[in-house]
């Protein structure tokens, strides 16, 4: 019989992998089946916004010292409790907790994984009908199983990750991941309510025409990125350049454009913020996972994002992160 499985869904792609790996449990597998659920629900109410009393901020302030809106806290307790009651997680840490949650029930202590997120990425953008994202991060534990997770579990170099990956809340909704085998994007039907396979194989291609960073920070960052920046807007045979400047300030949105199409991320330490404002174990850490995977390069101006030890949960870190010869030609302005 012809049956065509040629559009896969989600499960039926993670099921598939399984298939060429006999010796896997399948907790990675259910792990992003609990994840595309709780992004399915989040997905709802991102696009309901406008017309329910869930827009503004929650008046708390986030670990960060920033306001929480509510959709952020919302989104939080949904992927909190998809993993909490899942079966492959040990515990969790999110950009808008002061600390990391151990699951302590006997499942959850002898799961392999714990995970780290952004519940809602540039929840700036909410109130504007702009995307916003979703992030995370897996790592393998390094604490024994049966006991309960530690801080030494989340506190791992990003080179470290199992798996990484993003939601974007868009014009369509796509959820997009990389494991060690390669990164594919999955886009969801809302006719079945299922995200399914739309671009396998994601290679990030190895030059753009796209730069992306704050030209409002622009006399706050230091010299090397500033002749950077200039470069990009000069005539320029052997780049390519001028290149076009995109910036959405929703990373989730401007990353994923840049590795669908080719083109370079920037959020450099500025003058006020050396670290810049973005997170290592949230936000840098997981593109830069997905980024390398799909061919290109993520560093912080001097070394590999994936390299960096951390040594807080919250810690921040610059980025700079998108298409290989495009990276190149902006460290040869640090050299
Ligand atoms: P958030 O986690 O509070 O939403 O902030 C992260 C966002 C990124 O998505 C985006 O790239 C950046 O903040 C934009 O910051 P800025 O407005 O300083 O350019
Ligand atoms: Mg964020």
């Amino acid at each position: 019989m012809n049956i065509n499985r040629s559009i896969l869904t989600l499960d039926e792609f993670t099921i598939q992998q399984l298939r060429d790996f006999p010796q896997a449990t399948g907790e990675l597998s259910s792990l992003l089946r609990d994840i595309g659920l709780a992004s399915k629900r989040v997905n709802v109410e991102v696009n309901k916004a406008g017309l329910v009393d869930i827009l503004g901020d929650a008046g708390t302030i986030n670990v960060q010292g920033e306001d929480v809106k509510k959709l952020d806290v919302y989104a939080n307790n949904q992927f909190w409790g998809v993993l909490k009651h899942g079966i492959s997680c040990a515990g969790i840490g999110s950009e808008e907790m002061d600390d990391f949650v151990i699951f302590d029930d006997a499942v959850s202590m002898n799961s392999k994984y714990v995970v780290l997120f952004d519940p809602l990425d540039g929840s700036g953008n909410i109130d504007v009908n702009v995307s916003i994202g979703t992030i995370f991060s897996v790592f393998r534990r390094v604490s024994p199983l049966g006991t309960p997770c530690t801080v030494e579990d989340f506190l791992q170099p990003g080179h470290k990750q199992v798996a990484a990956g993003y939601v974007i809340y868009g014009s369509s909704t796509m959820l997009v991941y990389a494991t060690k085998r390669g990164v594919n994007g999955f886009t969801l039907d809302p006719s079945i309510g299922e995200f399914t396979l739309s671009h396998p194989n994601i290679q990030c291609p190895p030059t753009g025409k796209i730069y992306s960073v704050n030209h409002g920070n622009f006399f706050q960052y230091d010299l090397p990125v500033r002749e950077y920046i200039t470069a990009c807007q000069k005539k320029n045979k052997s780049t390519g350049g001028p290149y076009t400047q995109r910036y959405i300030g929703s990373m989730v949105a401007d990353v994923h454009r840049n590795l669908i199409k080719g083109g370079i991320f920037m959020y450099p330490g500025t003058t006020d913020k050396p670290a810049g404002k973005l997170r290592l174990m949230y936000e840098c850490n997981p593109f830069a996972f997905i980024v390398e995977k799909a061919g290109g390069v993520a560093t912080d101006g001097r070394q590999r994002i994936l390299d960096i030890m951390p040594e807080s949960l919250h810690q921040r870190t610059p980025l700079f992160i998108g298409s290989k010869l495009m990276m190149e030609e902006l460290d040869s302005y640090r050299k």
